[in-house]
């Protein structure tokens, strides 16, 4: 439940689903067969994404970021992230991956990532192989979609919920690059409960998990911050700092009552999380850069 004044702004999700235990088990045994690992993170959260269990898993070896679904995010925000990562010395991406020809700039950048070895190789006279790839990245994130857009067809499952993918896949992609697909991995326990807040908006937990009315809440709130006009155009209400009373009036504008005319709240809550992460009220960076604001 959202408290009265409406000040909270996070959830703490305690949980750790067997599968990624494994998932993870079955990444780190792979691990020694790759040669770099291609980082798929949200370009709307692309601090909340990263998972600090890759980071430790993967420590040791070079690393392509891909901020994927830059179509969702807002182009100024993502112009912020790519810089500071840039400022940090990783090699990165933001990627439209289902609508962008994405195979030159992804095979040109992981080239360039493994320049050095492929150069040894050719000193010593060993014809270079493909580079190896491991994709890694919280649930949804876009990992299969990114290796059958590479593939140009469909080998891997993808849907718009977590825990699609199960078990790790090869995908050899030409001559130059092999891809090996994993499944979504969280990492047990959230240090900064604001990054489960923010992986719930962009569908990266279960929401059969989630405390979904105050994720939505916490959606609301922000939205009606900085998206006033958007929400305007789409439900026809005025605004309101109390975020049920917000789901409220949507529910009678769309018609979405109960018995004796009462507001359907649940049915509002869940129409708005679902048209938000559709894109129905436009782009959104949920996560701004620290020491920014709009
Ligand atoms: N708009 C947009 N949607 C994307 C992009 N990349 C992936 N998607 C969508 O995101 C959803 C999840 O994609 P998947 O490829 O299944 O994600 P995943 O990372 O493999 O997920 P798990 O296997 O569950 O870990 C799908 O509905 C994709 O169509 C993108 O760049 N832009
Ligand atoms: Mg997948």
């Amino acid at each position: 439940m959202c408290n009265e004044n409406n000040t909270q702004t996070h959830i703490n999700i305690h949980w750790y689903p067997g599968h990624m235990t494994k998932a993870k088990r079955e990444m780190q045994e792979k691990l020694n067969m790759v040669d770099m690992v291609i980082e798929l993170r949200d370009a709307r959260i692309p601090n909340a994404s990263r998972n600090p269990m890759i980071d430790e898993l993967c420590a040791h070896k070079p690393r392509l970021i891909i901020l994927s679904k830059k179509d969702k995010a807002q182009e100024e925000w993502s112009k912020e992230w790519i810089s500071r990562l840039k400022q940090e010395h990783v090699q990165v991406l933001a990627l439209d991956i289902p609508k962008e020809n994405i195979i030159k700039p992804v095979v040109h950048a992981a080239q360039l990532i493994m320049k050095d070895k492929i150069e040894r190789q050719k000193r010593r006279g060993i014809r270079p192989r493909a580079i190896r790839a491991m994709v890694v990245g919280v649930p949804n994130v876009g990992k299969s979609t990114f290796i059958n857009k590479l593939m140009k067809k469909r080998i891997a499952q993808t849907g718009d919920r977590p825990g699609v993918t199960r078990a790790l896949q090869w995908a050899r992609i030409n001559d130059q690059l092999e891809l090996l697909d994993t499944p979504g991995v969280l990492w047990p326990k959230f240090d900064d409960p604001m990054v489960g807040m923010y992986l719930a908006a962009c569908g990266s937990i279960k929401d059969d998990i989630l405390p979904l009315e105050e994720v939505a809440c916490w959606m609301m709130m922000t939205l009606c911050e900085r998206k006033k006009e958007a929400i305007r155009n789409r439900y026809h209400v005025e605004l309101s700092e109390d975020p049920y009373e917000m789901f409220d009036r949507i529910a009678m504008e769309r018609g979405f009552l109960l018995h004796q005319q009462e507001p359907d709240r649940k049915r509002a809550i869940e129409t708005f999380v679902k048209e938000v992460r559709t894109d129905k009220l436009g782009r959104i960076t949920w996560e701004v850069p620290h020491g920014n604001s709009e």
